[in-house]
């Protein structure tokens, strides 16, 4: 039988703009570089297409630095998608542009409507509950909306908490199927995972946390030889992308497509 906690037919990505040079970041470490940005994003799309899924490749938004960032914007469901409210001011109106994409692929399209913030990169779907990790950019508000929202289609939420200084929840873990997910020590430290099994980041290789399971492969960020000899003895088929200048906008490879 097919996990829907992994298996997907479709995805939605878009590709940056000349503006990225402008995304958000909590620390400047370089500017990004589009046109090897633009590179290891194609390498990105191949790789879901390589699965046999659809992949809704949008076009950049300029005023939008950080609208490469898809998953940020809506959460996507078996039953529905919801349409998140980002905690980043900057990044409210991505959420409207998402808008046609997912009315062509939903019938059941609803809204945070405020007044709390929600981002889906704090928002892990593991297919026996939803976990949302409260960061600087989801607060309670956000995730009691939320949990009123999925649970019309039968889905329990469970509020977690994003460790300090770790931009969204996901930056520190990934699903990497119905029981496994790879997380950060310091993420997996809290607690939050119990009951599941979880495979650590080796030290050193934080970075490498934020990958995605998608249908046979775990599309994983390149350069992180331990995580990946890790997850390959552990009988996983990965896939590496260069993630050098997306990791300047604190992105990974969760943040770049919506999975559904
Ligand atoms: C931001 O700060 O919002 C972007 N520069 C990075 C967003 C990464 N998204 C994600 O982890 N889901």
């Amino acid at each position: 039988m097919t996990d829907p906690t992994y298996q997907f037919t479709r995805a939605i990505t878009r590709r940056p703009g000349q503006s990225v040079i402008n995304g958000l970041r909590a620390e400047d470490i370089g500017t990004p570089d589009l046109g090897t940005m633009l590179k290891a994003h194609a390498s990105y799309v191949a790789a879901l297409k390589s699965t046999g899924a659809e992949v809704i490749e949008l076009e950049p938004l300029e005023n939008f630095p950080d609208a490469l960032f898809v998953e940020d914007t809506a959460l996507c469901l078996p039953q529905g998608a919801v349409l998140m409210r980002p905690g980043a001011p900057s990044r409210a109106g991505e959420v409207a542009e998402m808008v046609p994409a997912l009315r062509g692929c939903y019938d059941d399209l609803r809204e945070i409507s405020g007044p709390g913030h929600i981002e889906g990169g704090d928002i892990l779907v593991t297919g026996r509950e939803i976990l949302v990790g409260r960061s600087d950019r989801t607060d309670a508000a956000g995730v009691a909306e939320l949990s009123k929202i999925v649970s019309d289609w039968g889905h329990v939420v469970r509020e977690v908490v994003t460790p300090p200084g770790v931009l969204h929840f996901k930056t520190d873990c990934s699903l990497l199927d119905a029981e496994t997910i790879l997380s950060t020590k310091r993420l997996a430290a809290s607690g939050c995972f119990e009951g599941y099994r979880v495979l650590h980041v080796p030290e050193g290789e934080e970075a490498a946390a934020n990958a995605i399971r998608f249908n046979a492969l775990v599309i994983m960020a390149a350069g992180f030889p331990r995580t990946a000899e890790m997850l390959d003895r552990a009988g996983f088929d990965v896939v590496e992308i260069d993630n050098r200048d997306c990791a300047k906008l604190d992105g990974g490879m969760s943040c770049l497509s919506l999975r559904f």
